[in-house]
Formats: structure tokens, sequence, C-alpha cells
């Protein structure tokens, strides 16, 4: 194969096949440049460029689709340019890049590019005054490319009870932003994207987004609320980027090699883990960004909006579930199969997960924080919808909007307290910024740099923002539902 098959089959296919297949060359530009000057990476060419005014960079077509998850379960859906997930758009940092997206359905869209720093108009949220492109219309989108690192873009439109709009659709993809300095050495990298799929209203809880026994729920009331809890999202098919598992090619392996993945979860609604059994992750990113004290661990926690880099040493020759510890959601499809060479004949093989927190305080470093000049508290709240309708969420004691509460200071130092006192965890993002860790539930941390947070159950989080992207900025939970129904708030610049 050369590479100019490789392109025409398309990113699905790289995925699939991975770069042990490839030939030795394409294999070998896909490791890490190790001169100063970073090679122009062979995946950059899929999506673009376009003939449209200044050739755009990338092209990605909005329009509905049908998605195969598994040999007989087809399900229809809203997607770029055909693909779930959509194009890898792959830049490299500083580079002026364009984006043109046309709409071929009957409503206005909002591509938000994830974790990037982008202006306010271009960023993709409404909320924030970036114009929507138009139905059966088109808009460019251009932004200079940073910070480096695990980004992603998706739709940002309002569902409300339309479970068939915003990020329940197919609309999402991973944007790769290179720089010179990258946190690992590897021999294959590989995009894996966590779903659920037809998701519908149910009065059931999510048990994996309730609290831990053991957590120290700092900010469990005194008295319970008995009140009866409202619909949730819930969805009964999983798939790791467009299969099931089982279903789709696994990711082929050789003993000994290092294994990039890039974990991103594209649900809407629920957090995952991952595990392979006899293997463990070397956490070396969290949300794109390299963290000061890469460990070692067995299962990998991720929610709606988060990523995560880790490193596969490739050391147990076998066939493999790289898959969900819950048995239900491994079953409903969460999972792809690891497939040494030469071991295709084995049955793919999963193994119990010794159960152990998720804890991003590990991944950090001891030094202390300089003192922020304000601290922002932020009470998140759920109001109950009882058993017919829909909970709601107020931050503050209000749902969107608050009028000028939250206010920044170009170039200010911001500790945001974010307490939690409902019984879900919350994935909480802030757009257009990265903040850093300070602590969670009590325990202090330094150095871990991300865009979204999960705040456990009845739990607390603070982290450290400084004001240095001047514009609207939007806050949210990364949970659609939730956000719809009140969990959100603007921020602005004074
Ligand atoms: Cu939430």
């Amino acid at each position: 194969m050369n590479r100019r098959d490789l392109m025409r089959l398309g990113w699905a296919t790289v995925i699939a096949t991975g770069a042990g297949k490839l030939r030795p060359a394409f294999a070998r530009s896909l490791a890490l440049p190790r001169a100063s000057k970073p090679l122009p990476h062979p995946m950059a060419a899929v999506a673009g460029p376009t003939s449209h005014e200044r050739a755009a960079d990338f092209t990605l077509r909005i329009a509905p689709m049908t998605l195969e998850l598994a040999p007989q379960v087809v399900l229809s859906t809203i997607g770029y340019s055909n693909q779930v997930p959509g194009p890898l758009l792959r830049m490299r940092e500083g580079q002026l890049v364009a984006v043109e997206v046309v709409n071929e359905t009957d409503v206005p869209e909002y591509v938000h590019w994830h974790g990037l720093f982008v202006p306010s108009e271009v960023d993709g949220a409404e909320e924030e005054g970036t114009p929507p492109v138009p139905p059966h219309g088109r808009r460019r989108y251009q932004f200079v490319a940073k910070p480096a690192g695990s980004r992603w873009y998706h739709s940002h439109a309002m569902a409300m009870l339309d479970l068939h709009r915003g990020t329940y659709t197919g609309q999402f993809g991973f944007l790769m932003i290179d720089s010179g300095n990258n946190p690992g050495l590897y021999d294959q990298e590989v995009f894996l994207a966590l779903r659920d799929w037809e998701p519908y209203l149910s009065p059931m809880d999510q048990d994996e987004m309730a609290a831990d026994p053991s957590d120290p729920m700092p900010e469990k009331p005194a008295t319970p609320d008995t009140r009866p809890n409202g619909l949730e999202v819930n969805a009964p098919l999983y798939s790791i980027n467009d299969k099931m598992l089982g279903a789709g090619e696994p990711l082929r392996v050789h003993p000994g090699q290092r294994v990039l993945m890039h974990l991103l979860n594209a649900s809407a609604s629920q957090i995952h883990r991952v595990a392979l059994p006899a293997h463990k992750f070397q956490v070396i990113a969290l949300d794109g960004n390299p963290v000061p004290a890469p460990q070692l661990v067995s299962v990998i926690e991720i929610a709606p909006g988060e990523r995560v880099d880790a490193i596969v040493e490739m050391n147990q020759p076998g066939v493999w579930i790289l898959g969900e510890p819950r048995d239900a959601a491994r079953t409903s499809g969460m999972g792809i199969v690891v497939e040494y060479a030469n071991q295709q004949q084995q049955r793919p093989t999963w193994l119990p997960t010794p159960s152990a927190r998720w804890d991003y305080t590990i991944f950090g470093k001891p030094a202390p924080h300089p003192p922020p000049d304000q601290t922002i508290d932020m009470v998140f709240e759920k109001v109950p919808g009882g058993p017919h309708g829909i909970n709601h969420w107020l931050v503050n004691g209000k749902e969107y909007p608050h009028e000028r509460e939250f206010v920044f200071r170009q170039g200010g130092r911001y500790r945001i307290v974010f307490h939690n006192r409902s019984d879900d965890s919350h994935p909480v993002h802030f757009h257009r910024h990265l903040f850093e860790l300070v602590e969670l539930n009590g325990k202090p941390t330094a150095g871990v740099m991300k865009d979204t947070v999960i705040v456990p159950a009845f739990g607390r989080a603070a982290v450290d923002l400084v004001a240095d992207q001047p514009g609207l900025t939007l806050f949210h939970c990364h949970i659609q539902q939730h956000m719809d129904f009140g969990f959100k708030a603007l921020f602005r610049y004074a």
C-alpha cells in the first residue's frame, strides 16, 4: 500500500490497520521526529484542501448519514463528512488554519474547537456570540492552532429534548495540534473515541455517575434531598469509534511496540472506564496537556469532553479486549480487540481488572501555588424533575443565564472552587482556557492542566485559572442534558 492509497482509503482505515501493517517508511514517519524540526504528518492532508477562495485547509460537511455499528446494527445520525468520528484534523502549533463548514441540514449548527485558545467569535458557542453555520449554508472558521496537544471538535448546538441534535449526534472528531516537544516516543498511534448511541430518557440512575461510598463527599448535605428524581439520558449501545466490540478491525500490534492511545470520551451523557487485561497504561497527558508525573494505571476513567493520552507497551502476546470493566457496557459494545501479530487463531480474552479509584492528583506534583487574586465559588445543585420531568440544574442558585455575576479582570489569577451539592458526578468545562487542578476532595496537587474536570458527586474541586484569553467565556457541564437544562454560566472580562 503506498501513501496515496492510504489517503484515499482515509482515516478509519489508518486506525483499523495501524502503522504496523504499513510499509516501514510510513511507520517510521508516524513515530516521533527526533530532530528538532517536526515532519509534516502524513495524515494532515486527509480532510483537505478544498478549492474555494483561499483554499481552506479542511472542509467539514454536516449531513445526515447512516452508521453501521455492527452487522445488522445500523442507525441514522448526523456526521461530519460522512464519517464517525469526523476527519482527523491535524495541524502544527501556530499554524493559521481555515476550516470550511458546509451545513446540509435544516437547522443552524455550531462547531466548537474544544481545548483551543480561539476568540469567542470563532469558538463555536452561541452564548459567546459565535455566528451559526446557517441551515443549507456555510461558514469559515479561521484560527491560529494553539495550544499543542490532543484537542477535539464537536457540535455545540442546544438539544433540549431533541436527542438527535448536538452531542447526541455523530458530530465529533479528533483535532491534533503537533509541536516539536512531544511527550513520549512511540511506534504506533491510535485514536479511540468512546461513544454511546440511541439515547433515551429514563428514570434510572446511572451507576457510574453515582457517588463512590468511600469518597469523602465534603459537600454532602446533612439532610438528604428526598424529592423524586427526574429523567436522565441513558443509552443502550456503545462503540469505540464507529464500531461495537468485535464488529470492526482489531488494533494490530507487535510484541515490543509502544502504542500511543489518544482516548476521547465523545459521549453526551456517560463517564466511561477502560482497561486492557495484562497491560498497563502509562498516562502521559490529560486533556492533551502533558502531566508532571506520568503514572502506570490499570484502568482509565474518562468523562464526556475529556481526553487521556497513554502509552501501552505491548509485551503480552495474545488477543485481548480493550474495554469497559462493567460487563454490561462491554457486551453493549464498549470495547475493541487488540491483536498481536501471528495470534489471530486465538479468541479475544477479557479478564476482570482490579477496581482502582481514578485519581487525577497522582499525575501532579507537590509544588505550591501562587496565591490567587480572587476566589470564585460555584455551587452546583439539582432541582429534581419528579417522576415524569427533567432535572434542572442551578449554578449559585440560578439556571443560566446569570447577570454579570462572573467577571474576570484580564491577567488576574482566579481560584475557582466547584461545590457539587448533587448526587451525580459532573465533568465541568471552561471554553477557551486551561486551568490547573489545585485540590480534589481535599487532596492538593499542582501542575495538572485541564479544560474539563470531573467534580465527584457531593465532592469539591478547586482549580486556578489565569484570565489571559479576553472575550466571553462559556462554562458548563459537558453532559448535554445538564448543560441544556441550566448547568452553564457565562464569564466576561471587565
Ligand atoms: Cu452534569
